[in-house]
């Protein structure tokens, strides 16, 4: 235990510091404080000595020194079990400090206001706070020091237990969190310093990237048994995210099932109707759209009945208990929904090892968000594609207008195509996709295997419709797809033979459509 005789609370955030104070109090502790603090705590009639009074030295320079003196960083690195400390502490009149709570001055609410200036935001870099964070964490074997609002309560309680001390499993914690905490800090600085030209305009990525990474949980292995793996959380990603899923029942999440989760949320949050996406390797074997999650489900089951064996299941709308009852017929790893109701719960707990998760609700896209590919020696970054068709995108390039009905197939492709792996082509109708060719290297051999799938499920493809991620940039996939029975088609367009492609829809009596927008996802 090591006891708590005097503390120094300097605190921007001061939720919650006046009744800690005062609880502080109690417990007879001596409290030192900074200008701000120290009126706040004074006010609430709790005595508190001043920094300033206490080292002799007044705050100045707007603030910009206020703790930074050797009585106060004296008394939070000195070592108590070391002698020539003690006695040179003893010289000096440097008496210890044995908590210090700090919270910064806020620079990422700061340069989040979006008429923030430079001269603002370097303002709201603290110095001293850090400064006395790290030096406190470094002596953690004798000082406790507490940078988060949410700890007031745990270490008081300590102190009630032990009569006015706290255990070096909590201050070692504490010390851990601090460290967390000032990098942070200093990675949100670099980021945003990192960002700023000399001409006073501002990069989208920073010259550094600074990003911090939580663990979720260490995973019993990764994507093969001989990998160990962990998930870990980014801390300020604000979108639904698998991440920030709760876990209702069944076995540990694995490193394959947290990717295909993510897929396949990402996946049914394409549609504002009811929809569900069945995920196999990080692609769709199904999806569908349907009047209830039930009928969805279905459909996207019927898509590509083998597939779905052992598959992800994500639906964007809460699980209510007729679906869950639809879901017994097939193996699955996982069921994801923005919320799981008693009745699927009950349903779906006959199935024990099945992970049903709760997503929260879902949001419309476009929150924020960057997205990741690790290269050996180095990462790719970019924005997440949270691109939507919209109705200006759609151009009709043949000769036949796409009906209403083939429209909304189109629609529809268009939407599960974004999300399979190129090259990727979908064949869909009525809100069902019938067919799927992910992955192939050649645009052709996916819009082959995408209708080999169909036939091998038992699909009629005539009158369908076809999404391809990317151009065709030859007419032969155009040609293969009306030998399926394709009757309309979306894609991006711009390649240097597209009126060959045009033609050859032309000839088939295809309706096209071009997009002007590409999906690759690899
Ligand atoms: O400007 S500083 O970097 N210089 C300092 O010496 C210093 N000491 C504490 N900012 C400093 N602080 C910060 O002041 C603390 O980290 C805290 O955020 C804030 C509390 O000030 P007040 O008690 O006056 O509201």
């Amino acid at each position: 235990m090591a006891e708590i005789k005097r503390a120094l609370i300097s605190v921007s955030d001061k939720t919650g510091v006046v009744e800690l104070a005062r609880a502080l109090q109690g417990f007879g502790v001596e409290i030192l404080s900074t200008g701000g603090t120290a009126k706040l705590l004074n006010d609430a009639g709790i005595p508190v000595i001043e920094v300033a009074d206490y080292t002799g030295s007044p705050e100045m320079m707007d603030g910009r020194l206020k703790t930074l003196h050797p009585k106060i960083h004296g008394g939070l690195l000195g070592r108590r079990d070391l002698p020539e400390h003690v006695a040179q502490m003893a010289e000096h009149d440097i008496p210890n400090i044995d908590l210090l709570v700090v919270n910064l001055y806020p620079f990422e609410a700061t340069i989040a206001k979006p008429d923030c200036t430079l001269a603002e935001a370097i303002e709201q870099i603290d110095i001293g706070g850090p400064t006395m964070l790290r030096a406190a964490a470094k002596n953690h074997q004798a000082v406790t020091v507490v940078v988060d609002a949410s700890d007031y309560a745990r270490v008081l309680e300590e102190m009630r237990k032990s009569g006015g001390g706290v255990g070096a499993a909590l201050r070692f914690e504490l010390a851990r969190k601090v460290f967390e905490h000032t990098a942070h800090y200093d990675g949100a600085i670099a980021n945003y310093l990192g960002t700023i030209r000399n001409d006073g305009s501002a990069d989208k990525f920073p010259h550094t990237l600074n990003l911090q990474f939580e663990r979720v949980q260490a995973m019993r292995y990764g994507e093969n048994p001989h990998q160990d793996a962990a998930f870990y959380r980014e801390a300020s990603y604000d979108g639904p995210s698998i991440a920030n899923a709760d876990q209702r029942q069944g076995k540990e999440l694995s490193y394959n099932n947290v990717a295909d989760l993510d897929a396949a949320l990402a996946l049914v949050q394409e549609f504002e109707e009811p929809a569900c996406a069945i995920i196999k390797h990080a692609n769709p074997c199904g999806a569908a759209t349907g009047k209830d999650l039930a009928e969805a489900y279905e459909r996207a089951f019927a898509g590509d009945p083998v597939s779905a064996f052992g598959g992800i299941i994500a639906f964007n709308r809460p699980l209510d208990g007729a679906t869950a009852e639809g879901l017994l017929r097939q193996f699955m790893e996982a069921v994801i929904a923005p919320d799981i109701s008693p009745e699927a719960a009950a349903i779906l707990g006959s199935k024990k090892n099945v992970r049903v998760l709760a997503s929260g609700a879902m949001r419309a896209a476009g929150s924020n968000g960057w997205d990741f590919k690790r290269v050996r020696g180095g990462m790719l970054v970019q924005e997440m594609d949270l691109r939507r068709l919209c109705d200006a995108d759609i151009q009709v390039v043949t000769e036949r207008q796409p009906t209403a009905e083939e429209l909304e197939d189109l629609r529809f492709a268009w939407a599960v195509v974004k999300h399979v792996r190129s090259n990727a082509i979908v064949y869909a109708r009525g809100g069902q996709t019938l067919g799927i060719g992910a992955g192939q290297m050649s645009r052709v051999d996916a819009a082959r295997f995408g209708a080999l799938k169909a036939q091998d499920a038992g699909h009629e493809l005539a009158g369908c419709a076809l999404a391809s991620d990317a151009f065709f940039p030859f007419r032969d996939g155009v040609d293969a797809a009306a030998k399926a029975g394709v009757k309309a088609i979306i894609q991006p367009g711009g390649s240097i033979r597209d009126e060959e492609v045009i033609q050859a829809a032309n000839e088939h009596g295809i309706a096209m459509v071009f997009t002007g927008v590409r999906h690759f996802k690899h």
